[in-house]
């Protein structure tokens, strides 16, 4: 049978992926997600695969089976190709973050969901296809046994389009149960390691410097880090992963992380306010811990790429002037600046339903603000990420970023992925026109509890 996977985009993250800018590469990576149902194909079908950030589905095709991978942002773009697909008579599997999240929903779009990790029912799913019995709702009994798993059939993906096509994954999942946060309700806030000497395989077979762990939380697990971070070491690669902030605080391990090559992490740090991150569950971090953390990984070379997230129900609208001034303050690297999102499946999303203004997934990209505010209006809300955004991404601060990267140990081997980061993202504040403005200065702004001082 002859296989099409696709990868959906649209709006503004579509524009942006095709601009001229530097081909529109910088934020391009990964598509692991469907390079790892076409590694769990059996073998006899053909596997396509088109990612919309890069290609157009071939006009008119007609494929023995459609697979769409789809996060909730996307999901009106991926339910719209399935219709297309379905009314060519072709059958239609949807999977990824959002049918998994929202299985009903994601079947009333197409002829069946696999809800959960792809690896156990894909077989399956392909042989019921073929037979013409593709039967609702398909949910792996247990999650896959991550020893098993193929090398993902990379030459699947266009060369040149990606800034990189490495990306690897060591680890599935999250222990914590960040209320926001898709990945914890997805794993049932389990963390799975895959055998550390077929990591080390993968990477070394990686023909390039430089890859990305597409981990989760790469040091959730300490034990297998610090066997992972030994196995990476002779290799002379360099990455980057998500973790959380305790690998800052555990010198062994970040010494570990820093002989294995790690450029820099990307960490949750989401908000400067304590009272926030406990009404998230996210006690593990603490603001004013901020400060000794980005020192301890800058002095081991590791750079820091915060999430940052306004519109905490502790947020007014003094919060973006004093983020981005803390940010600053703390010489973070790069920061991918969001709006809270209360994303459907998680608990966020249930407790804040009464407060949910605008139901139209394609909004739910973390930039676009969907729900009611505690502390200040929607429109300051939108103005005050805008703003936030751009302030960050002034070139003088990028330069003054950069200059500052330079001095630290590794600086010079870890610039080239920090200067592409920070332009990418002064790209996308170009290419969006991110203008917005700052809430505090505007009148009549309510007031709220100050942030958690950050310690000097
Ligand atoms: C790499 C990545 C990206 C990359 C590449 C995305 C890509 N398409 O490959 C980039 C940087 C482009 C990106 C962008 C965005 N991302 Co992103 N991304 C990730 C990340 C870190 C890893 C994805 C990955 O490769 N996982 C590894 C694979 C193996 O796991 P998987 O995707 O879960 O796939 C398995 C199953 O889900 C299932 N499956 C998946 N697809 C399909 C399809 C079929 C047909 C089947 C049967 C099964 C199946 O089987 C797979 C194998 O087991 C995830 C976090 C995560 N844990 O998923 C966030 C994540 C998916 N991203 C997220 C978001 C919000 C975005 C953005 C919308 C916004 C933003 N600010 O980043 C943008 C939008 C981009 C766009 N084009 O419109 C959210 C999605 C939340 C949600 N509920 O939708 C996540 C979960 C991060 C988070 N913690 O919130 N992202």
């Amino acid at each position: 049978m002859d296989i099409l996977l696709v990868a959906p985009s649209s709006g503004r993250w579509r524009a942006a992926a095709r601009s001229r800018v530097f081909n529109g590469r910088t934020f391009r990576f990964s598509q692991l997600s469907l390079l790892s149902v076409a590694a769990a194909t059996p073998r006899g079908h053909t596997v396509r695969l088109v990612d919309e950030q890069v290609e157009d589905i071939p006009a008119g095709c007609t494929p023995g089976l459609v697979g769409i991978t789809c996060m909730t942002a996307l999901a009106p773009r991926a339910f719209e190709i399935a219709r297309m697909f379905r009314d060519r008579g072709v059958p239609v599997v949807l999977g990824g973050m959002h049918p998994t999240l929202c299985p009903e929903e994601s079947l009333a779009h197409a002829d069946a969901v696999v809800a959960g990790e792809a690896e156990p029912v894909w077989a399956q799913v392909v042989a019921d296809a073929a037979a013409r019995r593709l039967a609702g709702i398909y949910r792996p009994p247990d999650p896959p046994d991550l020893a098993l798993l193929r090398d993902p059939p990379r030459h699947l993906l266009r060369p040149g389009r990606y800034a990189t096509v490495h990306a690897v994954q060591a680890t599935r999942g999250c222990p914590h149960r960040c209320a926001f946060c898709s990945v914890s309700a997805f794993s049932n806030h389990t963390h799975r390691c895959r055998p550390v000497a077929d990591v080390r395989r993968e990477v070394a077979a990686i023909p390039a410097g430089f890859f990305m762990f597409v981990d989760d939380n790469i040091t959730a697990d300490r034990e297998y880090a610090l066997e992972l971070f030994g196995a990476l070491a002779p290799l002379g690669k360099r990455w980057m992963s998500q973790s959380t902030l305790s690998l800052a605080a555990d010198p062994p391990l970040l010494a570990a992380a820093s002989r294995a090559g790690c450029a820099a992490i990307f960490a949750g740090m989401e908000t400067f306010n304590n009272d926030n991150l406990d009404g998230v569950q996210k006690s593990f971090h603490r603001a004013d811990r901020y400060r000794e953390a980005v020192r301890a990984l800058h002095a081991h070379g590791i750079g820091i790429e915060a999430g940052i997230v306004f519109g905490f129900d502790g947020d007014g609208p003094g919060v973006f002037e004093s983020t981005v001034r803390q940010m600053d303050d703390l010489r973070v690297d790069m920061a991918q600046v969001s709006v809270f999102t209360p994303l459907p499946g998680t608990p966020a999303h249930e407790a804040m339903e009464p407060r949910i203004l605008d139901r139209n997934r394609a909004h739910y990209d973390l930039h676009t603000v969907v729900f009611q505010p505690a502390g200040m209006s929607v429109e300051d809300l939108q103005a005050g990420h805008d703003w936030a955004t751009r302030e960050f991404y002034r070139p003088w601060r990028i330069a003054r970023r950069l200059a500052r990267h330079t001095a630290m140990p590794r600086g010079l081997s870890t610039l080239v992925p920090a200067a592409v980061i920070n332009t990418a993202y002064f790209g996308r504040v170009a290419s969006w026109h991110l203008r917005g403005w700052n809430p505090a200065q505007s009148a009549a702004a309510p007031r709220l509890a100050p942030p958690t001082p950050v310690p000097a």
